[in-house]
């Protein structure tokens, strides 16, 4: 059974419960709606980078933070083409493209994303992006394309947002969800780990997400990168017990969704990312760079995957119950 009518004080609940009976009910959900040991494999691209006029505290590609990242404009077709290519070979199923802007402009640009969408789903890929706002009518465009899922990430509560990021409003993330919803897009939206929010904070990101009908069809869990010149420098990454909390609730939470152990992935031990996949993870990201920090090394990934009996999720498979 699916629930889109959590109320805070059961998300509350559920959260708050010794670790290890969190986990083990995490583990039951898991088994009745997913196979265990498929896990989705999702690659990033940073198709353009830098320079992006909004102020959130954590990133790298703000124009307000020094951070060293090399501004660059939108990368050409074929070397986005190319890139989903190698992607696809070292065994991702889904491409995702990431650019550093606060909103989509309708200009050669946008077209040219489009084109990159064309193109990379005709590849046999899922296709994702991250592209900040969208206006209900450039959402259709992208679905018209052939883009599977639009990346838009709530990141933390609504009460803490302002805290993080002052140039939008959690509204204006809400409005381009519903948009990218009404044009047929699958959603992926989720949080991050260690902005300095409270337990209740990410109880009520959870909550936001989960009463979202339907489900994002997918839930980046991201533990926080931090990045030298950015406000949240010196913050504390959450620990491997804040991480599989979170992600054991999202899974109770969102049964059917893929739960993404996805930035910070590369702090955790093959141990604690089994921890991560027991307690309800079922899909990362694969490959050497996020947008612009490093992932988790393809040797050490190629090594947990026998290690565990971990097999990718083919590109376009539905979950057991859809
Ligand atoms: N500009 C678009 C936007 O903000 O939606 C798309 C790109 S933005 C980099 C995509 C997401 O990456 C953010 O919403 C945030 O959740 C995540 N992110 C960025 N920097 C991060 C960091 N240092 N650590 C963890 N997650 C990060
Ligand atoms: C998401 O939730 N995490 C990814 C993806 N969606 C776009 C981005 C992580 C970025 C990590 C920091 C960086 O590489 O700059
Ligand atoms: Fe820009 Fe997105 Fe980074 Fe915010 S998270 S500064 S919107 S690239």
């Amino acid at each position: 059974m699916i629930r889109y009518d959590w109320t805070l004080s059961e998300v509350r609940e559920i959260y708050h419960r010794p670790l290890l009976s969190l986990i083990m009910e995490a583990a039951a959900v898991h088994r009745q709606f997913h196979k265990p040991g498929q896990v989705q494999t999702c690659t990033l691209l940073s198709i353009k980078t830098g320079g992006c006029p909004e102020d959130c505290a954590y990133c790298a590609q703000s124009v307000r933070y020094q951070t060293g990242v090399q501004v660059h404009r939108l990368l050409d077709v074929e070397v986005v083409v190319e890139a989903a290519r190698q992607a696809k070979e070292a065994g991702a199923t889904r491409f995702c493209m990431g650019a550093a802007w606060r909103e989509v402009r309708n200009n050669r640009d946008f077209e040219r994303v489009l084109e990159m969408v064309r193109r990379v789903r005709a590849l046999g890929l899922e296709v994702c992006a991250t592209l900040g706002m969208l206006t209900p009518e450039q959402a259709l465009a992208l679905k018209e394309a052939g883009l599977t899922a639009y990346n838009h990430n709530l990141d933390t509560s609504e009460s803490y947002y302002s805290k993080v990021i002052t140039t939008r409003k959690y509204e204006d993330r809400l409005h381009t969800l519903a948009a990218a919803r009404a044009a047929g897009l699958r959603l992926c939206s989720g949080g991050i780990l260690g902005l300095g929010e409270s337990d209740e904070d990410r109880i009520a990101l959870l909550h936001t997400l989960a009463t979202m009908q339907p489900h994002p069809e997918s839930v980046p869990i991201n533990a926080l990168v931090p990045i030298e010149g950015t406000p949240l420098a010196d913050a504390e990454p959450p620990s491997v017990w804040e991480i599989v909390r979170a992600i054991a609730t999202a899974r109770i939470l969102m049964p059917q969704s893929m739960i993404r152990l996805a930035a910070g992935r590369e702090r955790l031990s093959p141990a604690e990312q089994a921890l991560c996949f027991v307690a309800g993870a079922n899909s990362i990201f694969l490959g050497e760079k996020l947008l612009t920090a490093p992932n988790a090394a393809p040797t050490e990934d190629a090594r947990l995957f026998t290690l565990l009996g971990i097999e990718p999720l083919p590109a376009f498979a539905e979950t057991l119950h859809e």
